[in-house]
């Protein structure tokens, strides 16, 4: 039996729907030893194991030897970060509880590892250090993760080592005791209206700290990443409490997704049950709340979190997934993007894809990430739709490898073992520093940063090490286990311990249907085949004439030398037309020109495909700008036109391109705004009152990027009676030309009634030069499809009068053969 198969056949204890879809990707595993995927032997797996097990105790040494009792190690200074001695970096540091949180979260990596012997000494520091009465205020979400999560499954895998290795015989239960003093410490943020637990919580005062007086925000995940652990404290203490508070979160949360897309936000108000951030798609803020509600239903079996899960997983697959790429929408304008970059954390998601069945979209999302790495080397913590670095820290983050671990379960394919060598490798040359492995500052520069989070040695290296492994190289089988969301292992028996607020009902939410969105829809799957047609995602789109390869019309650009030459040795000529600042040409084609008859039939072709694309640009693709560098039309944003007559007659007219924004109403079909235009005073307008508000009224206001958001700028515009606002780039030299257009994000409100759109420089500096010609100009705008669309119709017209005037001609004419 295949790898896959046996993780199969260990879920068959499970619920049978979700045993038949695992059962699918064990088919596909089957298939999937023809794939060309270079294999890797045995022996460099295996090296490539060890190799992981020695990061791991290069880290793990590091920290024991220099930081210990302290949370966590400071890889630069080499010294421990502790809580209140350490300088404070501020709310990160809530995730710090001065209680050797680094030790207690790699516990069990260390029995994965095979060490009974470094597990045993661990855990008796643990238990002799770690104490929980402190007057610090933690993240109720870091806390039960790393800390509830590692001691429960320390206190799992002890018992279990006492029983198969015969080890341990003195342990009596007391990292089970000492996880419940934890989960005692947390209970008083539940206390909430609608019981979603608060951000933080004071170990020793609950929540009565002054300084949580105010108290009031949390995240999706924060909040919904509690139940996994909770559920296991109940049934392995017997107090309910823990879980019953857990499922009242869950519940809470699941009644405030938006009843229309199903979408949750990210952040919300505990008291009201208000969302504060509308934004909605599976990264930071909200990944582990998709993921917890999947992993109850399996550790559980409680069918409403299965049903929860789909509902939920439909509704990203279908607004927030677009091919590869997971963009944040808003939850209640899902057709919206909210955001044009991507963070690492969403790395996860392909894991999460593959445990629930649907295999296909994980290779592809998995491939894209993939395609990030290799393109910066080390995945930086977000980047754009267009695949720019937008944040370029690196914090040694599990996500990636994670998914990769996961994926290689499922489908045996080689590749991803290659992809983990790859992201181990760049591990090692780019982390790795003398005293453990430093997470980067900058992917871009390769600076360090003196930090080593804790998932380092409890989720990265645990997640490389198992990816290395076969189940025979491991003590315990892990297809007995759930992973949390810190990776670590809490058993699938624990649904037998029962628990009083657990009920093996068959819910009203299920719906089979629902289900079945989930699997993967095609009989024969073969992750090749998926990742193939992305291969190129990220740089084939970039035009290449390599020998041999036919120039297509849609890689043409008029600006390199190498296109030009081989659209001209295809027999095509170029004339401008009109005024040769607007860049039009009209193409000519003949076989008699070209320099052989092949290239005359590549020519014949590519004047086709010209036509094709005019065509299809005339029509409803210029409605979408495609974001650069990208091969499927996945990224689109509405392209938008601010427009003037060129002349006082209104025949001619210019446009420049323009981005919409999220927050203000979309000009819909041929609508649009007219006025003239006026620069704000101060030009930034972030002032509580725009010196010259008075003769804004009716008028199209500009205002200069930078000091505020694009929303508050609007806000502004519009009381002062503005139709409508456009906000110009404060980065000199920027277009649209060069840049991917994007929409400008709001902050989730809808008060803002006028069009708002954003220029690059340059593009503003053409209007900004008209502005300065003609004082009282007049601009109007529109979506550029309405604008092209509007001078096709008139040059039709035009054409149209110019043949009949042609026809009217009696002198014979030589036409080329074919004329664009
Ligand atoms: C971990 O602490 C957990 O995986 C969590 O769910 C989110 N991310 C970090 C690692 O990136």
């Amino acid at each position: 039996m295949s790898t896959a198969c046996s993780f199969v056949a260990q879920r068959l204890l499970l619920p049978t729907l979700l045993s038949l879809v695992l059962l699918v990707v064990c088919v596909l595993s089957d298939d999937a030893s023809t794939m060309p995927t270079q294999n890797m032997s045995n022996k460099e797996r295996a090296e490539l194991r060890e190799e992981s097990r020695e990061m791991f105790y290069h880290a793990y040494q590091a920290y024991m030897q220099n930081a210990y009792p302290a949370d966590e190690l400071m890889p630069l200074s080499c010294k421990g970060r502790f809580r209140g001695v350490t300088p404070s970096r501020g709310d990160m540091d809530d995730i710090l509880g001065n209680f050797s949180m680094t030790l207690v979260d790699t516990l069990d990596t260390l029995v994965l590892l095979g060490d009974f012997a470094e597990f045993e000494h661990a855990v008796k520091l643990v238990i002799r250090d770690v104490q929980f009465d402190s007057d610090i205020i933690v993240s109720v979400f870091e806390t039960n993760i790393r800390m509830v999560g590692g001691l429960l499954s320390a206190h799992i895998l002890a018992e279990y080592l006492q029983k198969q290795a015969d080890v341990m015989h003195w342990y009596k239960g007391e990292m089970l005791e000492m996880a419940r003093e934890l989960g005692y410490r947390l209970l008083p943020a539940f206390n909430t209206t609608t019981g979603i637990p608060h951000a933080r919580v004071n170990l020793r005062l609950g929540m009565k700290d002054p300084q949580l007086k105010k108290s009031r925000e949390t995240c999706t995940a924060c909040a919904g990443t509690i139940l996994l652990e909770f559920a296991a404290l109940s049934r392995l203490t017997g107090d309910p409490i823990f879980e019953s508070r857990a499922h009242a979160a869950m519940d809470a949360l699941w009644k405030l997704r938006h009843r229309g897309s199903d979408l949750m936000g990210t952040v919300l108000n505990v008291h009201s049950g208000d969302w504060v951030r509308r934004d909605s798609g599976v990264g930071a803020g909200i990944d582990s709340y998709y993921e917890y509600l999947f992993k109850s239903y399996v550790l559980l079996g409680d069918d409403k979190y299965l049903a929860r899960f789909n509902r939920h997983y439909n509704a990203v697959m279908k607004y927030v997934s677009e091919g590869p790429v997971l963009l944040d929408v808003l939850m209640h304008r899902p057709h919206a993007k909210s955001r044009n970059f991507m963070d690492s954390l969403l790395a996860f998601w392909p894991g999460l894809q593959v445990l629930s069945g649907d295999l296909k979209p994980a290779v592809q999302t998995h491939e894209m990430l993939y395609q990030v790495m290799q393109m910066h080397t080390l995945i930086p913590e977000a980047w754009t739709v267009d695949f720019q670095i937008h944040w370029g820290q690196h914090h040694l983050r599990p996500e990636f490898i994670e998914s990769t671990y996961f994926l290689y379960r499922a489908t045996g394919d080689h590749h991803y073992l290659q992809v983990g060598k790859r992201a181990l490798k760049a591990l090692q040359k780019y982390a790795k520093v003398s005293c453990g492995y430093a997470a980067v500052s900058d992917i871009r520069t390769g600076k360090h940063d003196d930090r080593m989070d804790s998932f380092v040695l409890s989720e990265t290296f645990k997640y490389l090490y198992l990816l290395f492994s076969e189940p025979a190289d491991l003590i315990i089988n892990v297809d007995e286990f759930v992973f949390t969301t810190e990776a670590h292992l809490l058993p699938l028996s624990i649904a037998q311990l029962g628990n009083s607020t657990f009920n093996f009902r068959q819910s009203d939410e299920h719906s089979v249907l629902d289900f079945m969105r989930t699997c993967p829809s095609s009989n024969k799957l073969f992750p090749e085949k998926v990742r193939k047609p992305l291969r190129n995602f990220i740089t084939g789109s970039c035009p290449r004439t390599s020998s041999g390869k036919r120039l297509s019309a849609l890689d043409f650009q008029a600006s390199n030398s190498d296109h030009l030459r081989a659209v001209y040795d295809m027999g095509i000529t170029m004339v401008s037309v009109g005024d040769r600042s607007q860049g039009k040409v009209r193409l000519f084609h003949s076989f008699y020109n070209a320099k052989s008859q092949e290239e005359g039939e590549m020519g014949l072709q590519f004047m086709q495909e010209m036509l094709e694309l005019t065509k299809m640009q005339s029509m409803n693709q210029l409605a979408q700008l495609q974001v650069r560098n990208s091969q499927e039309s996945w990224a689109k944003i509405l392209l938008m036109a601010v427009a003037w007559a060129a002349d006082d007659k209104q025949e001619d007219w210019l446009a420049l391109m323009a981005g919409p924004s999220h927050f203000s109403p979309e000009l819909l079909g041929d609508k649009y705004v007219e006025g003239e235009i006026v620069l704000a005073q101060p030009l930034r307008a972030c002032d509580e009152q725009l010196e010259n508000a008075s003769v804004m009224s009716g008028k199209i206001v500009v205002a200069e990027r930078g000091d505020c958001t694009f929303v508050s700028k609007a806000r502004l515009a519009q009381k002062a009676g503005a139709k409508a606002l456009i906000v110009c780039d404060n980065v000199s030299g920027s277009s649209g030309e060069t840049q991917p257009m994007f929409a400008m994000s709001g902050d989730g409100n809808d008060d803002v009634s006028i069009p708002v759109v954003f220029m690059y420089s340059l593009e503003f500096a053409k209007l900004s030069a008209q502005m300065q010609r003609r004082p009282q100009l007049s601009v109007r705008i529109m979506q550029m499809v309405e604008f092209k669309r509007w001078q096709l119709a008139k040059e039709a017209h035009l054409n149209e009068t110019a043949a009949a005037a042609a026809a009217a001609s009696t002198m014979p004419k030589k036409k080329p053969e074919k004329e664009l």
